[in-house]
């Protein structure tokens, strides 16, 4: 495929030496995958169902991210309403801090949530609205906490600048709020999780079967008061690292909360994530424990994978999504024997491309210098390191990874197309070349490749079927692509233009 040469530098293949660049510039008019910082920011908070998310712009901002993810909660489910000030030319002109205000006023009136997020889109930094200000205001005056998000659309690159953000802000305004100690021996907060499909359900379900305590996911399934609680967590887990990795590293510079990657996506990757944490705490019967969990649900998982297995082995999958789901969901392909022949981030940084041992090399520049990096110190009071330093370097000695993410290249085959940050156009020529039996994908792409005759899974909304993670999610997800693949209806139409004209 003949490629621009600033895109050649975005594509490699697995195993080679060169690195990825990534987290640049979308090549202007390439029309690829990517959203707003403003998305990313609600991408991390909006799933907080107790909290009123007010977007502070014009109204089509807050269309454009209202509830189309599909974040699921059990309780409250404020965080499904769109909240908007609707700014139009008379705020631009002359600024729309009371318009903003009025609406907290109102909002709070009609629902009294438990706290208000106020997200900034573009016009709102470029006219100079002060959200924080209003904040403030909003806090001394409604009596909850009420916090503003500098995620103006065009901050960074990508809505990976507007992950970090919402980290920032959450981090500074939310953790720690509430002191109330967690009483119970094996307590974790788990991050990087938006139960999409109802995926923190299910994980919920196997942590609890296992006796693992959650005090607080972020931000699937969660309220507020969890969040503020979850610095008195013993343990950080981490699914989706792009989110929220700068959450789990201020945690543990402020509070001493260690943190490891985890993956619920794959049945196999569940249970090596179970044995992760029983092996943290170290206790011995929660490791029997969570071994008569592996072997119960396992048992319940194999006969389906077997016989979807028969069906599948050797098919190939390409996978292009976010900033996590691309590496991850390669597990699930790979239990039905299946090849991940191509994939690629939209806006992820070298470390979900390389593992985080590149971090170091990583320079920032002018396109990553605009977003606020925290400098986090111990709490005065509250900092108390789970582990002792001695204890994480002799864990290390024996082969236990904290903070660690390998990043997906290291699992793909060697050879394998990675392409960062694809275009439409390019889609359309991989799947022309490479024919593969099925592409993940999302909404922008669905239709079009499905009128290639190739099934395409959205691996962002699941077309709203779910969930995927753990054992129960992994069955589904095979049954589903076994039925995606399976189907036989493209091959027994033939299009009009392939028809013998009359
Ligand atoms: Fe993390 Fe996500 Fe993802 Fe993501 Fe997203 Fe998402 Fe995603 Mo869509 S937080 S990076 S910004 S796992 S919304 S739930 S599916 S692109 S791969």
């Amino acid at each position: 495929m003949d490629l621009l040469d600033d895109r050649k530098r975005q594509v490699v293949t697995a195993g080679e030496a060169r690195a990825v660049v990534c987290d640049r510039p979308s090549v202007a008019g390439s029309v690829t995958q990517r959203a707003c910082s403003f998305c990313g920011s609600r991408v991390v908070l909006y799933p907080i169902a107790d909290a009123l998310h007010l977007v502070h712009g014009p109204v089509g901002c807050a269309a454009y991210t209202w509830d189309i993810r599909g974040a699921q909660s059990s309780g409250p489910q404020l965080h499904r309403l769109s909240f908007n000030t609707d700014i139009r030319e008379e705020e631009v002109i002359f600024g729309g801090e009371k318009k903003l205000a009025q609406a907290c006023r109102e909002a709070y009136a009609l629902l009294k949530p438990t706290a208000i997020g106020l997200y900034s889109t573009c016009p709102v930094g470029l006219i100079g609205d002060d959200v924080h200000a209003v904040a403030r205001q909003m806090k001394e005056e409604l009596g909850i906490n009420v916090f503003g998000f500098s995620c103006e659309g065009y901050k960074g690159v990508s809505q990976s600048a507007g992950h970090h953000i919402a980290n920032n802000g959450l981090f500074k305004n939310v953790v720690g709020e509430n002191d109330t100690p967690v009483d119970h021996p094996f307590s974790i907060n788990l991050l990087g999780e938006y139960n999409i499909g109802g995926d923190a359900f299910e994980i919920e379900r196997i942590l609890e079967l296992c006796g693992i305590h959650l005090v607080a996911t972020f931000s699937g399934n969660v309220k507020y008061d969890d969040i503020a609680q979850s610095h008195n967590a013993k343990l950080n887990v981490v699914m989706c690292h792009r989110s929220i990795n700068y959450m789990a590293e201020m945690m543990e510079s402020k509070f001493g909360i260690p943190w490891f990657k985890v993956n619920f996506i794959g049945a196999d990757s569940t249970a090596k994530s179970l044995r992760k944490i029983a092996e943290y705490f170290g206790n011995e019967d929660l490791t029997a424990r969570v071994e008569a969990v592996i072997a119960d649900e396992l048992a319940k998982v194999v006969s389906v994978r077997a016989d979807v297995a028969s069906r599948l082995a050797g098919k190939t999958a390409m996978l292009f999504v976010g900033g996590s789901r691309a590496h991850h969901y390669q597990d699930l392909f790979s239990e039905v024997g299946m090849t991940s022949v191509a994939a690629g981030y939209e806006f992820a940084h070298r470390d979900d491309y390389e593992g985080r041992r590149v971090l170091p090399t990583i320079k920032v520049d002018a396109d990553t210098r605009n977003i606020e990096e925290l400098h986090i110190t111990a709490d005065d009071t509250r900092y108390s390191p789970r582990r002792t330093p001695e204890e994480l370097a002799a864990a290390e000695k024996k082969g236990f990874n904290w903070r660690d993410y390998d990043g997906m290249m290291s699992q793909m085959k060697k050879g394998t197309l990675v392409i960062d940050d694809i275009s439409h156009f390019e889609m359309e020529k991989l799947i022309a070349t490479y024919k593969p039996d099925i592409f993940c994908s999302g909404v922008k792409d669905k239709y079009v490749v499905e009128k290639m005759c190739v099934p395409c899974k959205q691996l962002h909304s699941y077309d709203y079927g779910g969930p995927y993670a753990g054992f129960i999610g992994a069955t589904n997800f095979y049954q589903e692509i076994d039925r995606m693949i399976g189907k036989r209806i493209s091959k027994l139409i033939s299009p009009p233009w392939k028809q013998q004209s009359a």
